[in-house]
């Protein structure tokens, strides 16, 4: 096992790293404040059960020229001790409990540790109080690696930084903002770790390659939670006198919401993010919600979505289909699935006969706008979560990518099959959502959804 510990100024971001490092959301205490954390304390890494990293997060250093002052006349006349023997002196003296003993608790735990991260926050200039800090911790005599906090902020000196260590003989350095942690940073972070420390390198590159299958499993997951949310939408009926009332339109759409807000909850657990994490002011997602309502013919625009398709097709060939305001369809029971699914020609087929049949038997259904909306949104919100460090305080921000196919392409096949099934829709009585089909169309949709249009 690697034990690892992150050591560094206090308010540098130490134990923000750590929880993204560790994808644990409530490591710690991660304050603005200086001195935050009080103590040493320790996360585990493992991979099929097998322990292979630990991590040790621990309190800021502040006072490291008075220290450093104070180790350079820990030597008595005539002797010449090296790093590790000078600090093994002052950690068995008084001042070591006393004055410097934040410090102590730091040193102590390097020396028990395989490597030290250091964590620079790169918007600070380098200051003679981290040149004595690097110069004390690395006198511990264990590799240390520096880690570029903060290089995503406007005002970083990464140049200035990369200068002053080489000047110190630390030539190996990893940027790693953990607020927007870079796609790749832990496995150039883990190895330049392997430079360091060739012996620990196949548990490192263990921890590499799991890290990226996770990475792969998470996004697969988040697909098929989407391609379902998308099929029981498609799906999603509620039967209706001849007229329909605003009551049972009004529960159709509350139906949707709920089911979006599941999808919502699983894809924040799915990526270990509380839906807390998400409370903010101005943003789409409020508290772990949309803010905006998946019915409110603004939202389409906003987001660019084209409204009509398949169901104005249905209208326009006369097919019993009334277009209500705000994502709701009223037809005919059966002709519906193949209407809003583009088919008009079925639609057609039907004859008289059966229409008659159906007559006084109507139903209501989501449009085709509110489909593409509803993976228009559930995609960023992905794509968001998938950039996100686990050390991020604000609310989450979704950023409008390209997505010109869910705007105005052609909806995948599956989702008009699954305008004809309303037995795949979790939101209908009676509902049957093992079904072999069902499935198929939700992997299908979810293999669609998997490559970026
Ligand atoms: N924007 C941004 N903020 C960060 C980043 N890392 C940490 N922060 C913020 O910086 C502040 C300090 O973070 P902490 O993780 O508590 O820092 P620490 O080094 O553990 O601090 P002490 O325990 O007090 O020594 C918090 O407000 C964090 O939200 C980062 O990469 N980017
Ligand atoms: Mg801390």
């Amino acid at each position: 096992m690697i034990k690892l510990v992150l050591v560094g100024h206090t308010n540098v971001g130490k134990t923000s790293l750590l929880r993204t490092l560790t994808r644990d959301v409530g490591f710690g205490e991660v304050s603005h404040r200086p001195s935050t954390t009080r103590h040493v304390e320790g996360a585990r890494l493992s991979v099929d059960g097998d322990p292979l990293l630990e991590l040790y997060d621990t309190p800021g250093l502040e006072d490291a020229i008075a220290l450093l002052d104070y180790l350079e006349r820990l030597d008595r006349p005539g002797e010449r001790l090296d790093g590790p023997a000078r600090l093994e002196r002052f950690l068995a003296g008084s001042e070591a409990r006393q004055r410097f003993e934040q410090e102590a608790k730091v040193l102590r735990q390097l020396l028990q540790s395989d490597a030290g991260l250091y964590v620079i926050d790169a918007r600070e200039p380098v200051l003679a109080k981290y040149r004595d800090e690097l110069h004390v911790l690395a006198s511990c005599g264990k590799p240390l690696l520096p880690v570029l906090n903060f290089v995503a902020s406007a005002n970083q000196r990464e140049s200035a930084w990369r200068e002053a260590l080489a000047r110190l003989g630390l030539h190996a350095l990893v940027k790693f903002d953990s607020v927007a942690p870079p796609e790749d940073g832990e496995r150039r972070l883990y190895e330049n770790l392997a430079l360091l420390m060739e012996d620990r390198r196949p548990a490192l590159e263990r921890l590499i390659a799991d890290q990226q299958a996770q990475r792969g499993v998470r996004r697969q997951s988040a697909n098929r939670l989407i391609a379902e949310l998308l099929i029981d939408c498609a799906a999603g009926r509620r039967s209706v006198a001849n007229q329909a009332s605003e009551q049972a339109i009004e529960a159709l759409r509350q139906a949707v919401r709920r089911r979006e807000q599941k999808c919502v909850d699983a894809l924040l657990r799915l990526y270990a993010f509380r839906s807390g994490d998400a409370a903010a002011s101005d943003l789409p997602l409020l508290d772990g919600r949309w803010g905006d309502d998946l019915f409110n013919p603004e939202t389409l625009k906003q987001l660019g979505v084209r409204v009509g398709g398949g169901v104005a097709a249905g209208a326009a060939a006369g097919a019993g289909i009334d277009i209500l305001v705000g994502g709701v369809t009223l037809g005919a029971a059966a002709l519906l699935g193949a209407i809003a699914g583009g088919a008009v020609q079925t639609a057609r087929n039907y004859g008289g006969r059966l229409m008659g049949k159906l007559k006084g038997q109507r139903e209501l259904s989501v449009d085709d706008a509110v489909l593409r909306l509803l993976a228009l949104r559930q995609r960023q919100l992905l794509a968001a979560l998938d950039a996100r460090g686990h050390a991020a305080l604000e609310a989450i921000r979704i950023s409008a990518g390209d997505e010109q196919a869910w705007r105005s392409g052609k909806l995948p096949e599956a989702l008009r099959k699954a305008r004809a099934h309303p037995q795949w829709s979790r939101m209908n009585p009676g509902a049957k959502i093992d079904q072999a089909e069902r499935q198929e169309q939700i992997e299908s949709l979810a293999k669609h959804l998997s490559v970026a249009p």
